[in-house]
């Protein structure tokens, strides 16, 4: 078994090196926004890629823009281990969410190919780029595409410039046609597992680095758009408005009521615009969006079902139109027992408590657990704090992760036997 402990090989310190770097390919200087296929994904794809073949991996771009690095095993096990995470960033995000995944695994295997250290089975490392959803209204295609769930009709969804996924995908470099054939099949693959910050409060309340993920909350996505009368703020009555923000305003709160009427629920509206907006202006037309979450299904949909009849009948008290698209949905997700025992004893092994605890926050692994066995390790992360560039991490935390995914990985017994 590898332990770094008698090494003075400190890994941790490589992947916040090369965290910072990666933070250096956004939109804007100084702050980071890097969304799916643009060109700053694309440099921080080849950044990833040339770390992925030092560390001995061969590597492809699929149809998806995923980087795909393989670092092949003895043989023994012809079944793959998935390792991923995403590239990809909201705006003005820290540099944590996503890419520790990828650098963290890359790092994991730099250590196997310095040892020229071949495991049963061989490793593909994963670097999604459209896990955030942030350019367009779809999301997950990278991760879906590995599963082989893609619906088509995502490829038609169109950014705020009105540029497809497909042009986009096509402008990256990459064939979208492509992406059925680069779906997996369930008996290639041992499992997948993510590495992820927490982004939340539990493990620094707990003082623990990491911490073994059990379930993945479920999420459904809306854009609404309600529809009234535009009006000179200046003439028109009261009385005889048809306002589309105050309507969506009370629509908002409505969400924020149902949502805190249940521990477990949450309901957040992320982007309110008001496209025809003037100070002067009634608003005759307003859209936002919903993201409801819950670890259970039936408690999320009951909630989306109350708050529609809620929005239904404020629409109709304030004679405005409102309509609600569904743009994304994700079930609930546990993770399997027999991963998260191999991940528990790994971090035991490591001399760490091996806390269980579920996420809040969706990511590529529920895509993927259409496809196989998942699992998530998580790191601790300052105050809980993501989806702002404040989110950080501690040097050390980085090295006990990496130093867990070598343990997890070196004592991995391939439960699927050769084919
Ligand atoms: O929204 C999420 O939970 C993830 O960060 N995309
Ligand atoms: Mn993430
Ligand atoms: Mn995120």
């Amino acid at each position: 078994m590898i332990s770094l402990a008698d090494q003075d090989v400190r890994p941790g310190a490589e992947v916040m090196r090369r965290l910072d770097r990666l933070a250096r390919f956004s939109q804007e200087e100084g702050t980071l926004t890097r969304l799916f296929l643009t060109p700053e994904h694309k440099a921080a794809a080849l950044q990833v890629k040339l770390w992925m073949e030092a560390a001995g991996m061969a590597v492809h771009v699929d149809a998806a823009g995923t980087v795909v690095g393989r670092y092949d095993g003895t043989g023994e096990c012809r079944q793959a281990l998935l390792i991923g995470s995403h590239i990809d960033t909201v705006r003005n995000a820290g540099k944590y969410d996503g890419s520790l995944g990828v650098v963290a695994a890359i790092q994991a295997v730099a250590e196997l190919h310095r040892r020229a250290r071949r495991l049963p089975f061989p490793i593909e490392v994963l670097a999604f780029g459209d896990e955030e959803g942030v350019r367009f209204p779809v999301t997950l295609l990278g991760s879906r595409t590995i599963a082989g769930t893609v619906d088509p009709a995502m490829l038609d969804a169109r950014d705020d410039d009105g540029v497809t996924v497909r042009e986009a995908l096509l402008a990256f470099g990459c064939i979208p046609e492509g992406i059925p054939a680069a779906a997996r099949r369930p008996g290639e693959v041992l499992g997948y597992v993510e590495l992820h910050i927490e982004q939340g409060p539990v493990l620094e309340r707990e003082d623990l680095p990491v911490g073994i993920v059990t379930a993945i909350n479920g999420a459904s996505r809306f854009l609404v758009e309600v529809t009234g009368e535009a009006g000179h703020a200046g003439t028109v009555p009261m009385a005889l408005r048809r306002d589309a923000l105050a309507a969506a305003a009370e629509m908002v709160l409505a969400v924020e009521r149902r949502a805190a009427s249940v521990p477990e629920l949450v309901g957040t509206i992320g982007k309110l615009e008001v496209p025809a907006g003037a100070t002067n202006v009634v608003p005759g037309a307003v859209r936002f969006t919903i993201d409801m979450r819950s670890p259970d299904d039936g408690q999320r949909t009951t909630a989306i079902a109350d708050i529609m009849a809620e929005m239904e009948a404020i629409a109709s008290r304030r004679a405005v139109r409102a309509t609600a698209r569904r743009t994304y949905e994700e079930t609930a997700r546990k993770c399997a027992p027999w991963l998260m025992d191999r991940l528990a004893a790994a971090v035991a092994a490591n001399g760490i408590e091996p806390l269980r605890l579920p996420s809040g926050a969706g990511h590529d692994a529920s895509a993927l657990a259409g496809l196989t066995d998942i699992a998530m390790l998580f790191v601790r992360c300052a105050g809980g704090i993501s989806h702002n560039p404040a989110e950080a991490i501690a040097e050390a935390d980085a090295d006990t992760a990496v130093r867990v995914l070598l343990t997890f990985l070196e004592t991995l017994e391939t439960r699927k036997t050769i084919d």
